[in-house]
């Protein structure tokens, strides 16, 4: 089996057996079967003029080999062009774009400093499979030091229709760059397609039947590889039980109470602002709602140097105290808004106690809280799933109930259409996403990409 070298911005840590995210979980897992390297940034700013080796530790069969960066390269790179201008950008967030020269220069130094701390430590039969909008040009810069591996590329963050794109200066180089990976893997059809538009229109390559695309010098496996979660390692964790979470669902059943939960970083992409919105006018739309249901928001401190998130932040504090004044009860608080982390296993025992899982981006990837949520569900009394039609997971997750993150009554409509749906309902639609995200997990994931970076075979939709 040929070594897998997966390079991403921050590395896992590999010597704890629970992370939170799909994506450490999975790949960490592989990693440890299959022997490998997993290179990234340590997390750490450093001063320094020369750059120093890569720091290499041996955990079991991988190796992680970890570069830090300087303050500048953190403020340019991390904060400038990866969370300022390509992230609000690919979540269709013009608006919050904050483009300067500088920034890309960043994120072209950056780069190069992965590129040149990785090739030191690749040997001729390893396949590299690269991860996330901050490393787009690391293929190019890799093929510029004589690298001939086959490299993958997987975007976990939506890809935007061209128009969008267009925006950016240097759009048409961000996609060039993307043409110099073997394979380029996205969340959705929806991404795949934006991709596709964009290289026909603007780079005149050609769209080969198979999937695949043409460019001058190269032809690449552009395809659709929707994430997953290790669903048997989640509903063994929420079955798990936990007195903590026990002991409230029991006050609330006494009280006859239901609970809408929200998980999420707090990132102005996941809609909170209109998801709180959305909560208080059910209780507007339908006052015997009042008292006998509360929405548990959890919202994790996320890039807080980032003024748009300093800004989401006071906004969400403002709305949930001025939600709670205006409906709560001496006995009864409507919104519980924790700006904090919560541990994983707790996290999956307040998903079972939770009536209604409620996510609502404006735009997603995928979402891994939602196929989350339904993993930690009981088939005897499932809670409902109510899904951003944004989200990417709203592309597989159809027995969801579908709302539009940005229309507040129709997100309302649909948390009392949860809240009072029979028990039979819930059942038929609880076992069909069951199906499906069983079908797309983070093993069918990996195994999927590896088998197009690996072999070259190219996905069909149906698979
Ligand atoms: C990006 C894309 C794509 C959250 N709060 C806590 C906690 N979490 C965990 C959740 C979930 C993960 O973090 C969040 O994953 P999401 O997929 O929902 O969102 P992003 O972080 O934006 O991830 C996204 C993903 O990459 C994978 O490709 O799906 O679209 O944006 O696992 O459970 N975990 C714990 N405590 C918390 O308070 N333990």
């Amino acid at each position: 089996m040929k070594r897998l070298v997966v390079v991403s911005n921050r590395v896992a840590d590999l010597t704890k057996t629970a992370q939170a995210g799909g994506l450490a979980v999975g790949l960490a897992d592989s990693l440890r079967q299959r022997g490998g390297v997993w290179m990234g940034w340590d997390g750490q700013t450093l001063k320094y003029e020369e750059e120093p080796e890569p720091r290499i530790r041996k955990i079991g069969e991988v190796i992680q080999a970890t570069i830090p960066l300087t303050e500048q390269d953190y403020a340019e790179y991390y904060l400038g062009f990866a969370n300022s201008v390509l992230w609000p950008l690919f979540h269709y967030r013009l608006d919050l774009v904050e483009y300067k020269t500088a920034f890309l220069e960043g994120y072209r130094r950056v780069n190069a400093k992965f590129a040149n701390a990785l090739v030191s430590t690749l040997q001729p039969d390893d396949l590299i499979w690269i991860h996330d909008y901050h490393l787009i040009p690391l293929a190019a810069e890799l093929r510029q030091r004589g690298c001939k591996q086959r490299i993958g590329f997987f975007l976990h963050i939506p890809f935007p229709p061209p128009e969008i794109l267009a925006a950016v200066p240097r759009h048409r180089w961000l996609v060039e760059c993307l043409l110099k990976f073997d394979v380029v893997g996205f969340q959705t059809q929806t991404d795949l397609n934006n991709l596709l538009r964009y290289v026909e229109d603007h780079l005149g390559c050609e769209l080969l039947p198979d999937g695949r695309v043409k460019t001058r010098e190269r032809v690449v496996i552009a395809g659709c590889y929707p994430i997953g979660i290790d669903v048997d390692s989640f509903v063994a964790m929420a079955e798990q039980p936990n007195d903590e979470v026990q002991i409230e669902t029991k006050r609330r059943e006494i009280l006859g109470r239901r609970q809408i939960i929200g998980v999420d970083r707090l990132d102005y992409t996941k809609g909170l602002p209109d998801r709180l919105r959305a909560f208080a006018r059910l209780l507007e739309m339908y006052p015997e709602m009042r008292k006998s249901v509360a929405l548990m928001q959890i919202a994790t401190p996320t890039r807080e140097e980032v003024e748009a998130y300093i800004d989401i932040r006071k906004e969400l504090e403002a709305l949930s105290g001025e939600i709670n004044g205006r409906f709560a009860d001496f006995n009864w608080t409507p919104v519980r808004y924790i700006h904090g982390t919560v541990p994983r296993e707790a996290l999956a025992a307040l998903y079972r106690a939770s009536q209604v899982g409620f996510v609502t981006p404006l735009r997603d990837g995928m979402n891994l809280v939602a196929k989350e949520y339904v993993a930690a569900q009981s088939m005897d009394n499932p809670g409902v799933l109510v899904l951003s039609k944004f989200a990417g997971a709203a592309e597989e997750m159809h027995e969801a109930l579908i709302v539009n993150p940005y229309d507040v009554d129709d997100m309302a409509r649909n948390l009392c259409r949860a809240l009072t749906m029979p028990l039979d309902e819930r059942q038929d639609r609880q076992r069909a996403l069951m199906d499906r995200i069983r079908k797309h997990d983070a093993a069918n994931w990996l195994n999927s990409f590896m088998a197009a970076l690996e072999k070259g075979e190219i996905r069909r939709e149906e698979d």
